[in-house]
C-alpha cells in the first residue's frame, strides 16, 4: 500500500517533470525538492520553498506531495522577451468587441495547433460588481510569476476601473454585462469569463473569484496544485432539503432527473475541457433559463448538474474556495480587519481533510477564501507575504 503510493507519487512527479524538460527545456530549470521530513524524493533540480506536509499516517516517511516544487520555470529572472511577446498576444483576446453569441462560438473553436508547444497558464477570473480591495494583496501573488497566469475582468459596465499600467489587472477587463444576483445573468457573466479565457489556448485551468476572495498559499503552490490534479473543482452534492432538491422543477424531466439534480458553490476551478462544455451547452442552459427561476437560483444548481450529468468521473465534487458556513443562517461568516490573525489564516490553510486525485487524503483542501471584508487588507498585507511565502 505504502509502496504503491509512493511509486504513484513518483511516477506523476517524474512524468510531469519529464514532460515539463521536454516541453521547456529552452528555459533555465532548477528543480530540487526539499522538505521538513527525511525521506524525500529529490528530484534534483530546483527548489522552491514550502512543501506541503500531509500528516504523517498517509504517507509515512515519504515525501509530502510538494505542490511548491514543480513549477515549470522560474520566472524570477524576468530577462526573456517571451513574456512581452505573449502579453501583447494575450490583449488581442481581451479587445474585441464580439456579441456574447460570436464569443461562446469563437472559443469553442480555439484549438491546440499541434506544431506549438504551449506552458500551461491559469486563467484567474475575477467575477467583481466594481472595485477590487484585493487587488494589492494579488498583485504580490502574482510577482515574477508572468507567463503562468492570465487575469480576466467581470465588472459592471458602469464601473470606471483604474488600474496603473504595471499592474496586473491593466487592460484585463473584458467586454461586460450587468449582473443581477440569484439570475441567468451571473450564469452569462461566467461564461463570458470561460469564453474570453478559452480564446487562449495556453489556459489549461479556470478559477472562478469575486472581489472578497484572497489566497490562501503562494502562487507556486496553487499552481502545482490545479496543474496536477486530473479532477475539476466544483462543488456538487445532492441536498435532499428544500434548497436543494426542492428547487427541482418537474418539467425539467427528462433531461434532468431529480436524482441527477445538484446544488454547489458558485466559485468553480474547471479544466479546459470542461469549460468548453460549459460555454458549449445550450440544452441545460436554456432549461435552466425557463424552470430554476427564484427561489431556485440558477448560480447554486446549473454547473453543479451540468458537470454531474456531463462529466461526473472528472469532478471532485469539492471546491477549493473556502467559506464558513459554521456559524448556520443563510449566509456565511464575513472577515474583517479584527478577525485577521496568523491562527485564523493557519486554520483555514491547513485544517480540514479531503481526496486529492485518487486515493490521496490530504489537508490542503482549500487554496482559496471568501468572503473578507476590504478593511481585511492592511493586515492581510502583513501577515499573508511572510506566511504563504511569496516571492521577496
Ligand atoms: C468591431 O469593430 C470593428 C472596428 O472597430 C468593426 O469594423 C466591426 O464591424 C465590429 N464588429 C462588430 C461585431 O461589432
Ligand atoms: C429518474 O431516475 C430514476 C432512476 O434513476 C427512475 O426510476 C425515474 O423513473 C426517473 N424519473 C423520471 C421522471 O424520469
Ligand atoms: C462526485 O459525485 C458523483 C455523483 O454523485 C459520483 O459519481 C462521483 O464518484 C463523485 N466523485 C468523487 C471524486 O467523489
Ligand atoms: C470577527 O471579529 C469580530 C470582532 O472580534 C467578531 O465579533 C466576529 O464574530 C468575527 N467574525 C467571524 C466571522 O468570526
Ligand atoms: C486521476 O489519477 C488517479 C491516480 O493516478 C487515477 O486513479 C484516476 O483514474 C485519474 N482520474 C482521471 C479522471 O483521469
Ligand atoms: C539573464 C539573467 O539575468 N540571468 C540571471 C538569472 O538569475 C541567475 C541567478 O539568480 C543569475 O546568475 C543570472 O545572471
Amino acid at each position: 500500500m505504502a509502496n504503491e503510493q509512493q511509486q504513484l507519487r513518483f511516477d506523476s512527479v517524474s512524468k510531469f517533470v519529464k514532460t515539463h524538460l521536454q516541453l521547456y527545456h529552452i528555459y533555465r530549470f532548477l528543480f530540487i525538492v526539499i522538505g521538513l521530513s527525511a525521506g524525500q524524493v529529490v528530484v534534483g533540480l530546483y527548489l522552491k520553498k514550502y512543501p506541503i506536509t500531509v500528516p504523517a499516517s498517509h504517507f509515512s516517511a515519504y515525501a509530502p506531495i510538494a505542490f511548491s516544487t514543480l513549477l515549470p520555470f522560474s520566472s524570477t529572472n524576468g530577462s526573456t522577451p517571451y513574456y512581452t511577446i505573449l502579453s501583447r498576444k494575450e490583449q488581442r483576446f481581451i479587445d474585441h468587441n464580439m456579441t456574447d453569441e460570436e464569443l461562446l462560438q469563437m472559443a469553442v473553436k480555439v484549438r491546440r495547433s499541434v506544431s506549438k508547444q504551449y506552458v500551461p497558464k491559469v486563467a484567474f477570473m475575477f467575477l467583481t460588481k466594481g472595485p477590487l480591495p484585493f487587488a494589492p494583496l494579488w498583485e504580490k501573488f502574482f510577482k515574477d510569476h508572468e507567463g503562468l497566469y492570465s487575469v480576466y475582468l467581470h465588472s459592471h459596465p458602469s464601473y470606471e476601473e483604474t488600474f496603473p499600467e504595471n499592474s496586473v489587472f491593466y487592460g484585463r477587463r473584458i467586454p461586460s454585462q450587468p449582473v443581477y444576483w440569484g439570475s441567468a445573468t451571473m450564469i452569462d457573466a461566467e461564461r463570458r469569463l470561460l469564453a474570453n479565457a478559452l480564446l487562449d489556448i495556453s489556459n489549461q485551468r479556470f478559477v472562478l473569484l469575486s472581489e472578497s476572495c484572497i489566497p490562501l498559499f503562494n502562487f507556486a503552490t496553487i499552481y502545482n496544485y490545479l496543474i496536477t490534479s486530473n479532477l475539476s473543482f466544483v462543488g456538487s452534492f445532492d441536498d435532499p432539503r428544500y434548497t436543494g432538491r426542492g428547487r427541482y422543477n418537474p418539467k425539467m424531466s427528462p433531461a434532468i432527473n431529480i436524482t441527477e439534480w445538484r446544488k454547489g458553490s458558485q466559485w468553480f476551478e474547471v479544466h479546459r475541457d470542461l469549460a468548453l462544455n460549459i460555454v458549449s451547452d445550450t440544452k441545460y442552459y436554456s432549461i435552466f433559463k425557463n424552470y430554476c427561476l427564484p427561489p431556485c437560483y440558477m448560480d447554486e444548481h446549473y454547473i453543479p448538474t451540468l458537470v454531474n450529468i456531463l462529466y461526473t468521473e472528472f469532478n471532485s465534487n469539492r471546491s477549493i474556495t473556502w467559506v464558513d458556513w459554521s456559524r448556520g443562517g443563510p449566509h456565511p461568516g464575513i472577515f474583517g480587519r479584527d478577525n485577521i490573525t496568523v491562527e485564523f489564516l493557519n486554520h483555514i490553510r491547513h485544517d480540514s481533510k479531503c481526496t486529492y486525485n485518487k486515493g490521496y487524503t490530504i489537508s490542503l483542501c482549500h487554496l482559496f477564501a471568501r468572503k473578507f471584508l476590504p478593511d481585511a487588507l492592511e493586515p492581510l498585507l502583513k501577515i499573508a507575504p511572510p506566511l504563504l511565502g511569496f516571492n521577496p
